[in-house]
C-alpha cells in the first residue's frame, strides 16, 4: 500500500522537488523547481475549472465559439487549459520552446522571457470524456535545450529518454499529480483545504505482473495478429488459468494511472485504419513511458523496442504504445516474436 504522509508532516510537491534537486544536482539554481511549480499552478487552475464545468455561468462544456449569458465567448475546457499552461509556463522565464497538442506549430518563447527548458504537453487529454465527467488529465514532459541553443525544433524533436522530467495530473475522484525527475516516481494528491499537492505515493514501484488489460476492444477487427493473440490469451488463458479483467476508461491518464497502481497493461496498437496508432509520441507516449519505466515497468512500440528510444519525425507524431508491468509487456513481446 502507498505510504501515507503523517497528518502533521505535509510533504508538499515543492518540498519534494527541492529535495530531489538536492540529490541529483546540488549546485542547481532551482530553475526546474520553478518550472515544476508553475505546472502545479496550471494543474490546480484546471482542476478547479473541471470541478465547476457545466455549472451556471460556466458554460465550458459547450462548443468553442458558443457564448455565455453575458454574450461573452466561452472557451471550451481544453482550450482554457491550453491557455493556462502556456501563460504559466511562459511567465516562469525558464522555457525556450513549448509544444502543445492544441497547436500545430511549436511555440518559441521570445528572448526577454526565454530560459533553457522545453515543455511538451497535452493540456487536457481524454477529450471524449470531458463532457460526461469521467476522469481526464494533463500530460507533460520536459527537455533541456542543447548547450548554447536558443530553442529550436531540434530541442523538442528528441527521443523521450532525453527528458529531464515527466508527469501527469489526473482530474478524477481526487486530483493526482504523478511526477518523475529521473529518480523514481512519486505521487501527490491535491488537498483541497490546503490548496497544495501533498505526497501520498512516494517512490512508487509497480507490480511486476498485474491482472488487468486495457485496450479499446471496439477496434479488434482491425488489430494485428500479435495483439489479437495476446488479448485472446488474456481472456482464455491456456491451461485454464484465471482470465484477466478488462478495464478501459478511454482517458490515457486514467488508464495509465490505474496501471501504475495496480499493474497490468495498457495498449494502443496500430491497426488497419490507424497505421501509426492513435497516441501522440511527444506528449502522450514519452511522458507515460518515462513514468512507467521509472516505476519499474516497461514501455515498448510495435517493434518491441523501448518507446523512449523511438525517434520522432514530427512534433505531433503518433506511435503504437504497449506499457505496463514488466512480465505483462514481456508476454506481448513474446506474441510479436511468435507472429514474426
Ligand atoms: P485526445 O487527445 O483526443 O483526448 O485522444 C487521446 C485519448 C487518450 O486519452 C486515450 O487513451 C485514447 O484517446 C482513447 O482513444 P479511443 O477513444 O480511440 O479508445
Ligand atoms: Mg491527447
Amino acid at each position: 500500500p502507498p505510504n501515507r504522509t503523517p497528518q502533521t508532516d505535509p510533504f508538499t510537491l515543492s518540498a519534494w522537488v527541492l529535495s530531489q534537486q538536492h540529490l541529483t544536482a546540488p549546485n542547481a539554481k532551482g530553475r526546474l523547481t520553478v518550472l515544476l511549480n508553475a505546472i502545479t499552478v496550471g494543474c490546480k487552475f484546471v482542476a478547479s475549472a473541471v470541478r465547476k464545468a457545466g455549472l451556471a455561468g460556466n458554460d465550458v462544456l459547450g462548443m468553442a465559439g458558443s457564448s455565455n449569458v453575458q454574450g461573452e465567448d466561452q472557451k471550451k475546457l481544453d482550450l482554457v487549459a491550453n491557455e493556462v499552461f502556456k501563460n504559466v509556463l511562459a511567465r516562469t522565464g525558464q522555457c525556450a520552446v513549448l509544444v502543445t497538442e492544441e497547436e500545430e506549430e511549436p511555440i518559441f518563447i521570445r528572448p526577454e522571457q526565454r530560459g533553457e527548458y522545453c515543455v511538451v504537453f497535452d493540456p487536457l487529454d481524454g477529450s471524449s470524456n470531458i463532457d460526461c465527467g469521467v476522469s481526464i488529465g494533463t500530460i507533460f514532459g520536459i527537455y533541456k535545450v542543447a548547450p548554447g541553443s536558443e530553442g529550436s525544433l531540434a530541442d523538442v524533436l528528441r527521443p523521450g529518454r532525453d527528458m529531464v522530467a515527466a508527469g501527469y495530473c489526473m482530474y478524477g475522484s481526487m486530483t493526482y499529480l504523478m511526477l518523475s525527475t529521473g529518480r523514481g516516481v512519486s505521487g501527490f494528491t491535491l488537498d483541497p483545504s490546503l490548496g497544495e499537492f501533498v505526497a501520498t505515493h512516494r517512490d512508487l514501484v509497480m507490480p511486476p505482473r498485474g491482472s488487468i488489460y486495457s485496450i479499446n476492444e471496439g477496434n479488434a477487427a482491425m488489430w494485428d495478429a500479435a495483439t489479437s493473440a495476446y488479448v485472446a490469451e488474456k481472456k482464455r488463458p491456456p491451461g485454464g488459468g484465471k482470465p484477466y479483467s478488462l478495464r478501459y476508461v478511454g482517458s490515457m491518464v486514467a488508464d495509465v494511472h490505474r496501471t501504475l497502481l495496480y499493474g497490468g497493461v495498457f495498449l494502443y496498437p496500430a491497426d488497419a485504419k490507424n497505421t501509426k496508432g492513435k497516441l501522440r509520441l511527444l506528449y502522450e507516449g514519452y511522458p507515460m513511458a518515462y513514468l512507467i519505466e521509472q516505476a519499474g515497468g516497461r514501455a515498448i512500440d510495435e517493434r518491441c523496442e523501448r518507446l523512449l528510444l523511438r525517434e520522432p519525425e514530427d512534433i505531433h507524431d503518433r506511435a503504437p504504445v504497449y506499457l505496463g508491468s514488466c512480465e505483462d509487456v514481456d508476454d506481448i513481446e513474446r506474441h510479436y516474436k511468435e507472429q514474426g
